[in-house]
């Protein structure tokens, strides 16, 4: 068995150009793993909390040093010497020595990129690719399956470019749709919505997660130049794909009320359910992620109660990855999707619990990327071996994005591999054994 003989953790920049905290762990045969952790831009209030310098003569205060030292001085001679596939005992220790309910000590981000690195170490000391070893540890799922991908092509909200409201238009393949397909349509649709955005003299650029952020001004018009964009290639709206929307709504909750462009005055939580209603009907939006803020329960519970039965309604800041909530959630039917950001947490332990909690409850998770990536593709071989239903890793576009996209093509090969050599042994092939 092997042990871990070290930890070291720096402050790199994630893809804003925003400190973060890359973890390196050795084991003591030789063995050695790196690990980074994401941030968001759209943070929910409830989110666990971040440990950042606030050193404003450095980094405009977002530097990441207290973090990495807390690492290096505090936790990593705890650490030394244990085995990396006690995941349990290991982050439960970091919460123990945080001793906060939202890891307002040691931070998120410091806890996390340990357990990441911890995780990492666990599958290198079997010698095992990572996603095989969290199926096998977690068990949570009988074969290794790639999980359908939520492509966002456009960004508005924080992370646009101030024109519009919605954070994500994004396209869900249907179920039909192999992985392999449905990148090839991701990217086939991201090149051509860049022509139409073109011939329109919609001028863009890309937003923090890489899909377009162009000169249009209401909902409506994206919904449209989507559907236009979908009729010049070879798939059919509505067989091929449907959209989702991430509207980050707590970013346009002001005074009671919801600012959108598409209106001079504001929504009363009535009146955007019925907006929502809407765009469901004419533009087949089946997933709508956080429509409102998080504490508008009753809003969320009527979304859910009217719109439930045919439309996926994802909880990401309304349920930032916390047991407690998700359970809450569940029980009180306020949404039926969860969104699966480690950060919001700060372990994978923590995270597993939440996503053992919605598939008990036959709730879908969708694991998330964050605004802020680094080009750790972590949370790929994670929501592989976990089982997440969904990924949401942006559109097929900038590095720290397609990162993501390439460890799941790598991944989809192995299992297409393996397979085919069950197959070819005469064996079962249910299981990635
Ligand atoms: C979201 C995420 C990722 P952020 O809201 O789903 O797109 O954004 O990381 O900024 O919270
Ligand atoms: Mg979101």
């Amino acid at each position: 068995m092997a042990t871990i003989q070290g930890i070291y953790a720096r402050e790199i920049l994630d893809s804003r150009g925003i400190p973060t905290i890359e973890c390196t762990l050795w084991l003591d045969n030789g063995g050695i793993v790196a690990t980074s952790v994401p941030t968001g831009t759209s943070i929910g209030k409830y989110e666990a909390k971040e440990l950042r310098d606030n050193d404003i003569n450095r980094m405009l205060g977002k530097g990441v040093t207290t973090a990495a030292n807390y690492i290096n001085t505090y936790i990593a001679p705890l650490l030394v010497g244990k085995d990396p596939t006690t995941q349990d005992e290991i982050d439960g220790l970091l919460i123990q020595q945080d001793g906060t309910n939202n890891k307002a000590k040691l931070g998120a981000n410091t806890t996390l990129a340990v357990s990441q690195a911890v995780m990492k170490g666990g599958a290198l000391s079997m010698n095992i690719p990572l996603y095989y070893y969290i199926q096998q540890k977690y068990q949570t799922v009988t074969e290794v399956m790639i999980p359908t991908c939520i492509y966002a092509l456009i960004n508005g909200g924080e992370h646009g470019a101030d024109n519009l409201d919605i954070q994500e238009f994004q396209i869900v393949p249907a179920s039909h749709i192999a992985y392999e397909e449905s990148l090839n349509m991701a990217v086939t649709l991201f090149h051509k919505l860049e022509e139409v955005l073109a011939i329109k003299g919609a001028i863009h650029s890309v937003g923090l997660v890489g899909g377009f952020t162009p000169n249009l001004y209401s909902n409506s018009d994206v919904f449209e130049i989507l559907v236009e964009t979908i009729k010049a290639t070879p798939y059919t709206f509505t067989q091929d794909l449907f959209f989702g929307i991430d509207v980050a709504a707590e970013q346009l909750y002001r005074n009671g009320h919801y600012t959108l462009k598409d209106r001079s005055t504001p929504f009363s939580g009535k009146e955007l359910l019925e907006y929502y209603k809407k765009i469901r009907d004419m533009y087949n939006v089946f997933l709508i992620e956080d429509p409102f803020q998080e504490d508008d329960l009753d809003m969320w519970k009527a979304i859910t109660t009217e719109l439930g039965e045919t439309t996926k309604i994802v909880g990401d800041s309304f349920l930032v990855t916390s047991q407690e909530k998700v359970a809450n959630a569940i029980e009180k039917k306020l949404c039926n999707a969860v969104l699966i950001k480690p950060n919001q947490v700060g372990t994978i332990t923590e995270t597993v619990k939440v996503i053992k909690l919605a598939k008990q409850s036959n709730w879908q998770s969708i694991m998330s990327h964050r605004s802020g990536e680094t080009n750790d593709d972590f949370i790929v071989d994670f929501a592989v071996g976990i089982g997440t239903e969904y990924v949401k890793f942006g559109p097929p576009n900038r590095g720290e994005r397609v990162a993501k996209y390439n460890r799941l093509s790598q991944i989809s090969f192995e299992i297409n591999q393996a397979k085919k050599q069950q197959l070819q042994a005469g064996a079962q092939p249910a299981q990635l054994k």
